[in-house]
């Protein structure tokens, strides 16, 4: 944070300029874990609407109370459809540092609602400024982990040399890669070009900011590389933590109708075929943390016992590449309003 002028923080001695990369980490990891427990509530009960609006609640709650002067880029909708957490709202207690917020207060909401693994609470923090005002429309994607040379794959190349080459930076046959695509119709020529070159693919139902992570970790999770066309808000919280781990993500938005590129030249977009880097998305240090809703390959889910609520938390910070990973055992059950 190099802006002047900002007000002190209050009660906490450390230099308004290093608030983003120090206080704030933990204080976003309270904001997705009450999210998280929120929508756990709805866990399994069918309903995705009741879920989202109770994650979307607990989180608007929880970011109006950190020392922030904060601004929406990445949220539940436009001003205009009047949802909470709209693109442009303002939250936090205005003694703080200016930033921008890109939320998902419920990612995966089918997930949580039919009790399936891998949703997550989650939300990325940066410089006022610095994030991608994406429209919630949908998003080319493509991603892979750290430790290949820039550029090892193109959006804009088929996916069999995308496959070939980086299966040749790993040092493996193509028939070692294994490619995440979320299952959907529209994949079908992406799969199939993916399977003709040996590659393995793995399909998920929803979820593709975890999606994204998992290519950071490939030892661990055996996802190499992820490719397909998700939503752009998902895209642009899945650059923040790449940001923070490392790897590579290229995107461009999808902005096929006159009504798309209107509403995107409206947030600043001007060129409708740009294809994003990281650097692009996310242009300085933020911050990244995602709780799990439902037990998934990322994060254990939120475990309600009789009087301890357990929670697990990711969150990353750009400017040192640290990453915690937060078990919390909550016994002041108050602080989450689940009457
Ligand atoms: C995408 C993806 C998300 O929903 O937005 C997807 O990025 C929606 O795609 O992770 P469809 O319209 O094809 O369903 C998620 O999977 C979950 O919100």
């Amino acid at each position: 944070m190099k802006k002047e002028g900002r007000g002190a923080l209050p009660s906490i001695t450390i230099q308004p300029d290093l608030a983003l990369e120090r206080v704030l980490t933990l204080e976003i990891v309270r904001v997705t874990e009450r999210a998280a427990v929120a929508a756990a509530r709805w866990t399994g009960r069918g309903n995705e609407k009741a879920a989202d609006q109770a994650a979307v609640d607990a989180m608007r709650r929880e970011l109006n109370k950190l020392p922030i002067n904060g601004t929406i880029v990445i949220g539940e909708g436009e001003r205009d459809e009047a949802p909470m957490l709209f693109i442009g709202e303002t939250v936090g207690n205005k003694r703080g540092p200016e930033v921008d917020i890109a939320v998902d207060p419920l990612e995966g909401t089918t997930l949580c609602a039919k009790n399936m693994p891998g949703s997550i609470a989650t939300m990325a923090m940066a410089e006022a400024g610095t994030l991608l005002n994406a429209p919630d429309v949908y998003m080319e994607k493509i991603a892979v982990g750290p430790g290949y040379p820039v550029g090892v794959v193109d959006l804009d190349a088929p996916a069999e040399e995308n496959i070939r080459r980086l299966a040749k930076a790993k040092g493996v046959e193509p028939s070692e890669i294994t490619a995440l695509i979320l299952d959907r119709p529209r994949h079908a020529d992406l799969i199939a070009g993916v399977r003709r070159v040996g590659a393995a693919v793995r399909l998920i139902t929803d979820g593709d900011v975890a999606g994204v992570i998992h290519t950071a970790d490939a030892a661990n999770t055996g996802v190499d590389i992820y490719m397909g066309i998700g939503g752009a808000p998902e895209g642009v919280l899945a650059a923040s933590a790449l940001r923070c781990i490392g790897g590579q993500m290229q995107c461009r938005l999808v902005l096929d109708t006159e009504e798309k590129r209107d509403r995107a030249a409206k947030m600043g977009i001007r060129d409708p075929r740009k294809k994003y880097e990281i650097s692009d998305m996310v242009k300085g240090d933020c911050l990244f943390a995602a709780t799990g809703v439902t037990d998934g390959a990322l994060l254990d889910g939120v475990r309600v016992r009789k009087d301890v609520i357990e929670t697990e938390t990711v969150v990353m910070r750009s400017i040192t590449g640290t990453v915690r990973w937060i078990s919390a055992e909550h016994r002041q059950l108050e602080k989450f309003h689940l009457d």
